[in-house]
């Protein structure tokens, strides 16, 4: 093959990969775990789309981030997943909002959107 023939095909390949992983949903994979969510901070962009993929290792827990009036079980044994599109800059606590033993008060985090 011609080395223009394979530009010919190459940049169209090359610019249907970009456009595909630019639509692609990036995701943020939290953990819970009595009493602790690994990561408990977590970084994301302002107003790029986002998907907070939540599992549980031990029994159901909460996330509750009142600030960007998102709540979300967090079940063992499933995925849940959360769209996100934060709206506003700046440092937001979430915590765990199902009673779950001793050290369920401290079990909190916080999500960071970069402007
Ligand atoms: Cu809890």
């Amino acid at each position: 093959m011609t080395r223009r023939f394979m530009m010919m095909l190459g940049v169209p390949l090359a610019l249907a990969a970009a456009r595909l992983a630019a639509e692609t949903t990036p995701e943020v994979r939290i953990g819970a775990k009595k009493f602790a969510f690994h990561p408990n901070k977590v970084t994301v962009k302002l107003g790029r789309p986002v998907v907070l993929v939540l599992t549980s290792e031990d029994r159901i827990h909460g996330l509750k981030l009142p600030e960007l009036g998102l709540r979300a079980e967090i079940v063992p044994g499933q995925e849940t997943r959360v769209s996100l599109t934060p709206q506003k800059a700046g440092s937001f606590a979430f915590f765990c909002d199902v009673f779950c033993g001793d050290g369920h008060e401290d079990m909190d985090g916080t999500l960071v959107v970069e402007a």
